[in-house]
């Protein structure tokens, strides 16, 4: 891909003492940051907006609900990055996730902690043991490897609007490499350095957080693969010539 748009998507929530630093280092090797402040209380808003990010105003929280309404806000672009607003991801690491994008060997990259190397605590063992789950269970339904869920991650505009993203909060990441699958993209994982968080832990760190976390993203695999079991049985039935009802209308 030839000098390719590159719009960056950070969500934040009451993110104020790290998104500054988030945006001034990376705001120069990309196109255009963009900030999903999610609801937040503090100064998050106007710190990203100091330091260069075009801020989108998201007030229900989500996770999801903050990535979307970012990439609706992104305007022009070839590429999309996702990154944390906690400084937890390492902008050191961008070339590397772009890389396999660029050279048209993948459609979307994401950055694995597993694979690369995590600071102190940064990576807690709740996290590794639902990250270790989803990824057991994606192998189990669509046979392929993930090693991690890492918010740090690359995908091409076209695979992105392929996916009719739906996820509103802590399901968006797996909803996003269970839909890659689905739709046959080319995907990667490329080693990232996943850093100990600024301020406090909302998520991996607190029991809510975490059980709330897990169900979703387990949650989300089970629905996702509902769906393909659901749309294999609508194939057979079809490649068989029955004649079935669905919703009052008969399929031919
Ligand atoms: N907790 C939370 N974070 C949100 C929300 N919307 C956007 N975010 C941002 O999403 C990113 C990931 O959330 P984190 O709180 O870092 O989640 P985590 O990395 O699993 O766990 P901790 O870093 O330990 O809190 C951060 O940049 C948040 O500020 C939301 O509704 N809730
Ligand atoms: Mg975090």
């Amino acid at each position: 891909m030839a000098d390719p748009v590159i719009k960056l998507i950070i969500p934040a929530r009451n993110e104020e003492g790290a998104i500054g630093k988030v945006v001034t280092s990376v705001i120069n090797q990309v196109d255009g940051a963009i900030v999903a402040d999610n609801g937040s209380t503090d100064e998050t808003a106007k710190v990203a907006s100091n330091a260069g990010a075009k801020v989108v105003s998201v007030p229900i929280p989500g996770y999801g609900r903050a990535c979307q309404a970012a990439v609706k806000m992104a305007g022009h672009h070839d590429i999309l990055v996702f990154m944390d607003g906690d400084a937890s991801d390492d902008p050191a690491d961008l070339p590397r996730l772009l890389q396999p994008i660029l050279s048209g060997e993948a459609d979307m990259v994401i950055g694995s902690r597993i694979l690369g190397d995590c600071d102190p605590g940064a990576l807690t063992v709740q996290q590794r043991f639902g990250n270790t789950l989803a990824c057991w269970l994606m192998h189990l339904f669509w046979g392929h490897r993930f090693t991690d869920l890492g918010p740090f991650r690359a995908i091409t505009r076209e695979s992105y609007e392929r996916l009719n993203m739906q996820a509103p909060t802590y399901g968006w990441t797996v909803e996003m490499q269970v839909r890659a699958l689905k739709k046959g993209l080319s995907c990667r994982e490329v080693p990232v350095h996943y850093r100990a968080r600024i301020g406090v832990s909302k998520i991996s760190g607190t029991i809510r957080g975490v059980i709330l976390a897990g169900v979703y993203i387990i949650g989300t695999i089970f629905r996702e693969a509902a769906l393909s079991l659901q749309s294999q049985l609508r194939n057979v039935v079809r490649v068989k010539g029955c004649s079935v009802l669905q919703n009052g209308e008969k399929i031919p």
